[in-house]
């Protein structure tokens, strides 16, 4: 009999801009997990809507992350790809969360901090509660691994307090309705997957930023959209400092931007950031840069090709979206229901 595969569930929000932080720190992952795992991976389009989308671009957005997942090597077939908003699992669960999450908890999230900024009080409700939203994203498919980049671990740490809350509050009933279907209880606690050496892939215009889809200068990011002019230009333009390459690790430490472009080519490369600084320390940044780039537009440019070629044809895009979906929600409706007889819901 064949061993039961772990589930993986990921999500990107299609707010626009796809980066290479989004490909090696999430999408990437993503491909690499297949193999011996069951994938669920979702275009979370009611995370976008926290904060304002144009409903167009939206749209476009949505098709777009779900080609890049495509492009980029995830089996649309053997897993899934679907939109967040086409199972309606995900608002419901998060709805019973929002009733066992503390605001205290919520009011530690930096992320809210750092995107509310000033704004606080103008924020909206929904980018406040994001985290419980992406906990029973995860949990409606009782999924036990998350791909993410190392921005999102609190948002992980939170997920695995609410699975924990949830378990006790309910432990009675669930013990009662033969329903301890973890170790741990009714939700398993799932672990954050965060590896190698592009957890956290920096702005190029400022090494201790995170390079951001929504950062305003286009010269902070390497989109996926970038052809291999645009690529070669902005890694000529990265900040630096005047310095030659170190020979180690531990000489990267105060040198933010010369960190981040190491940790870049350790990513592409598939290769430690020390194997990098073997081969290129003490040489300047003249010589590493048009490496960096090469070495970018050939990871980048297959898919770049790929995406183009799906997104001409939206319709078929739309229907791998539908598919999925109804995929995730026959593994997503007996969870819900489980949590409804838990919680004392009738129907
Ligand atoms: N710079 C990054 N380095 C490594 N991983 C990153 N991720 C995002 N930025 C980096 C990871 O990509 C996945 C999808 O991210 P998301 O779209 O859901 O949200 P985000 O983290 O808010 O992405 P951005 O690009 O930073 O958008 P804005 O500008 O809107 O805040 C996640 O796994 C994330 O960790």
């Amino acid at each position: 009999m064949s061993e039961k595969k772990p589930r993986v569930f990921s999500g990107v929000q299609p707010t626009g801009n796809l980066h290479l932080g989004n490909y090696l720190g999430a999408i990437r992952r993503f491909v690499e997990l297949q193999n011996d795992h069951e994938c669920i991976y979702c275009v979370v389009d009611m995370h976008a809507i926290t904060v304002w989308q144009d409903p167009a671009e939206l749209t476009r957005n949505i098709r777009e992350v779900a080609a890049a997942f495509i492009a980029a090597g995830v089996d649309a077939e053997q897993h899934i790809i679907f939109n967040q908003s086409q199972v309606s699992g995900h608002a419901e669960l998060a709805w019973v969360f929002n009733c066992v999450a503390r605001i205290g908890w919520l009011n530690r999230m930096t992320q809210f901090k750092e995107k509310a900024g000033k704004n606080r009080e103008k924020a909206s409700v929904g980018l406040y509660d994001y985290p419980v939203l992406m906990a029973a994203d995860i949990l409606l498919y009782h999924a036990e691994k998350v791909p993410v980049g190392e921005d999102q671990k609190q948002h992980l740490e939170l997920t695995r307090d609410i699975a924990q809350k949830f378990n006790n509050d309910y432990g009675p009933r669930i013990r009662e309705l033969g329903l301890n279907k973890f170790d741990e209880g009714f939700f398993p606690l799932p672990e954050p997957v965060i590896a190698g050496p592009a957890t956290r892939v920096m702005s190029l215009k400022d090494g201790t930023k995170k390079m951001s889809k929504s950062d305003p200068s286009d010269l902070s990011r390497i989109n996926l959209s970038d052809d291999a002019d645009a690529i070669a230009k902005k890694i000529r333009k990265a900040k630096t400092d005047p310095h030659p390459l170190p020979e180690t690790v531990e000489e990267l430490k105060e040198r933010p931007e010369a960190d981040n472009l190491v940790g870049i080519y350790a990513a592409l490369a598939g290769i430690s950031k020390q194997d990098v600084l073997n081969e290129f320390g003490g040489k300047g940044f003249a010589e590493f840069k048009p490496k960096l780039a090469e070495l970018t537009v050939e990871t980048l440019a297959p898919i770049n090709a790929e995406m183009k070629r799906l997104l001409a044809d939206p319709t078929h895009l739309d229907a791998i979206l539908k598919n999925g979906a109804e995929r995730a929600r026959a593994i997503a409706d007996p969870i819900w229901r489980d949590v409804k007889a838990i919680v004392g819901f009738i129907g």
